[in-house]
């Protein structure tokens, strides 16, 4: 199991929420903030199956989009990703 500790823009947080719910994968969402840039973040704890990293990558790359920010612009990507195994899982 991994653990993707995933970091995206604000603005596609509910659609990428949806497609993860829609797609059976489970995740927290934590209010975060960049510290280049000091504006809002999101970051998503989401625990998934080996199996499955590759489809989870792949929603991710559909649902998120890069932009420009900040004056003067620097261009944010769409997700910033760290890719965590897992010792052990339990749900109690
Ligand atoms: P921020 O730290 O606010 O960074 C926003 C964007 O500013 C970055 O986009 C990058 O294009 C630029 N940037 C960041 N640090 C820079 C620097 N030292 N010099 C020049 N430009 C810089 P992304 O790379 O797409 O990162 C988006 C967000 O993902 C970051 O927001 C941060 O919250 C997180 N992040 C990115 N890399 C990270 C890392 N290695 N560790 C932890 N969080 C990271």
């Amino acid at each position: 199991m991994k653990l993707l500790v995933t970091i995206v823009q604000d603005q596609d947080v509910p659609a990428l929420i949806e497609a993860l719910m829609e797609n059976g994968f489970r995740a927290t969402k934590l209010a975060s903030t960049g510290g280049f840039l000091r504006a809002g973040n999101t970051t998503l704890l989401i625990g998934v199956e080996d199996e499955r990293v590759d489809a989870l990558l792949d929603l991710i790359r559909q649902t998120c989009k890069g932009s420009e920010r900040g004056t003067p612009a620097v261009h944010v990507g769409g997700a910033t990703i760290f890719s965590v195994s897992v010792e052990r899982f339990e749900r109690i």
